[in-house]
């Protein structure tokens, strides 16, 4: 009897969770990351607002089963990359699942199929994959064209260039910097029929189903609540009107204001408070981390010529280290690098935020520079002072601030000017983490209306202006302070 009952239990137990179409939720929300521009699955429109079939999935699969979500849009490699750093929670990017990917993935139900295919200019000769001997064909990076590429690679003999986003990578197309790209099949459609002047002349290969993934081992309520809430959609018709709303024919465009972006004013008019919000995380991010910088640079600068080995040694060496790693580096081995670390370690995720990640990273590349100029000012002033000064019996620290500082500040002052705008003009590197400063917020623009050259030149504008009007103000300053 007894047994008869446990059986019915474990018969009924699938078929009751099944019937409940919620799961629960377990943060109070939750991280989702995607690429930048890979549309129809995700892509900015003209009001600058993310949309695309993933956005409004995940959107209204979180509504149906009732968690909150904040999405973020870094670019393909580095959503992967937060997932797997644990900065974001889920990924949802138009994204395969390989076989290699099942290995630090876990998947949800597919809710796509796409295939790998190659796209070239409308005017190209290409026919046939073995027609890409010793041309070049661009790819975005960490993808599942990327990967078939990579295979096939040695048979047709092209080369490889990868891309960090779609945009710069179709921009190089259409440039002719490159021959031809390798991209899911439906996004390079769905460029066509917005008007890009491409044609793919070879039948896609699978790739595999498109399904949201999350770190393997990780969040497995959020792929529960995944599948049921794409069930519930799949059943009461919402998935399919999501699917139409981009695929139908007269579907959503990447461009549905009125403004025309194919001019600078148009440009400026059209996305204006993004440029600005950019330009403030830029400047912020450069005051904040040069503030940084001076003190951090002062005291190792102050220790590179104290008269203790030990901190001269101290200061050599974290000038040594921080100035031979390049900057970009610096940020993706803190952004990315030390929380899989300490997860590593700790067995649990410990992100940290792009701001202040990129904030750190400045911070400690600027301080290095600031050590040294540091160093030279005070070098900079006769040996002989210093021992005069001791000669009469004044102490160590008194010469340093009343003889040796004043004068070697002069010396330094042109110099600290310098490295600030470095410094901010360095801030563009850190945009490789997905910080949306100036640079980024540009890139994100063109990936939506493919208007590189009149965007770029606002944006070096914007850079020279900022700059400019910075450093007369430094120049004032100094002028004050001598
Ligand atoms: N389909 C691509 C992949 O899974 C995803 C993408 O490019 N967003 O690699």
């Amino acid at each position: 009897m007894k047994k008869k009952i446990l059986a019915c239990l474990l018969i009924l137990f699938p078929i009751f969770s099944l019937g409940i179409a919620k799961a629960d939720t377990v943060k109070s929300k939750y991280i989702i990351a995607s690429d930048s521009s890979f549309a129809p699955f995700v892509f900015q429109n003209s009001n600058n607002e993310y949309t695309g079939i993933d956005m409004d999935l995940i959107k209204a699969i979180a509504k149906d089963q009732g968690f909150e979500i904040e999405i973020t849009n870094p670019g393909f490699d580095a959503a992967i990359s937060a997932v797997q750093a644990g900065q974001a929670d889920g990924i949802i990017a138009g994204m395969s699942v390989t076989d290699a990917r099942k290995a630090t993935f876990d998947f949800s139900d597919s809710y796509y199929t796409a295939n790998t295919i190659l796209g070239v200019k409308e005017s190209s000769t290409i026919a046939s994959y073995e027609d890409l001997k010793d041309k070049t064909v661009g790819v975005k990076n960490g993808t599942a064209s990327q990967t078939f590429l990579t295979e096939n690679q040695s048979k047709y003999g092209y080369k490889i260039k990868t891309f960090s986003d779609g945009s710069s990578m179709y921009d190089s197309l259409n440039t002719g910097a490159i021959d031809a790209v390798m991209d899911d099949e439906p996004v390079l459609k769905y460029s066509i029929s917005q008007g890009q002047k491409l044609k793919t002349p070879i039948a896609g290969t699978p790739i595999g189903e498109t399904a949201f993934a999350v770190k393997k081992g990780t969040n497995p309520e959020l792929i529960q609540m995944f599948n049921k809430g794409l069930a519930n959609l799949k059943a009461n018709g919402e998935f399919q009107k999501i699917l139409d709303k981009y695929l139908a024919s007269g579907a959503a465009t990447t461009s549905t204001s009125t403004v025309d972006e194919t001019t600078i004013w148009g440009l400026l008019q059209n996305n204006y408070k993004q440029l600005l919000s950019g330009l403030g995380i830029t400047l912020a991010l450069a005051l904040i981390s040069f503030a940084i910088a001076i003190v951090i640079g002062i005291i190792f600068g102050m220790f590179s010529v104290s008269p203790y080995k030990s901190l001269r040694l101290i200061s050599e060496i974290f000038v040594d280290v921080i100035r031979g790693i390049p900057l970009m580096i610096l940020a993706a081995f803190i952004f990315w690098g030390i929380p899989n670390f300490i997860e590593s370690i700790t067995g649990h995720q410990s992100p940290i935020n792009d701001f202040v990640a990129g904030t750190i990273a400045l911070s400690l590349n600027a301080a290095a520079y600031i050590a040294e100029i540091v160093r030279g000012g005070i070098q900079a002033v006769p040996v002989g002072q210093m021992e005069a000064s001791r000669s009469l019996g004044i102490s160590y620290g008194k010469t340093m601030r009343k003889i040796i500082l004043p004068q070697a500040t002069k010396l330094m002052l042109p110099n600290f000017v310098n490295q600030f705008v470095i410094a901010l003009k360095d801030t563009t590197i850190v945009s490789a983490i997905g910080l949306v400063e100036l640079f980024q917020t540009g890139k994100i623009i063109i990936a939506r209306n493919y208007q590189s050259f009149k965007m770029y030149a606002i944006l070096a504008i914007f850079y020279l202006v900022i700059i400019t009007l910075l450093t007369r103000l430094a120049k004032r300053l100094e002028k004050r302070i001598r």
